[in-house]
């Protein structure tokens, strides 16, 4: 098991949540998504490492901006 912590830009919302976990969650590997708008925290746990820049291109594609925190 392998977590990574995000600091997500931009979400308002719980749809912002739902996007950005419908987008993450296709990413292989991506075992379980806690996402918080109110917080802009998103955290991945995965059974294998995941690419930084996999999750990162996933936040972009559901319209948001990501740092690793
Ligand atoms: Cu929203």
């Amino acid at each position: 098991m392998s977590t990574s912590e995000y600091q997500v830009t931009g979400m308002s919302c719980g749809h912002c949540e739902v996007a950005i976990r419908g987008e993450v969650g296709q990413i292989p590997g991506v075992d379980s998504i806690d996402v918080s708008a109110q917080t802009g925290r998103l955290v991945v746990t995965s059974t294998e490492p995941v690419d930084d820049a996999a999750i990162l291109a996933a936040v972009d594609e559901a319209g948001y901006q990501a740092v690793r925190a």
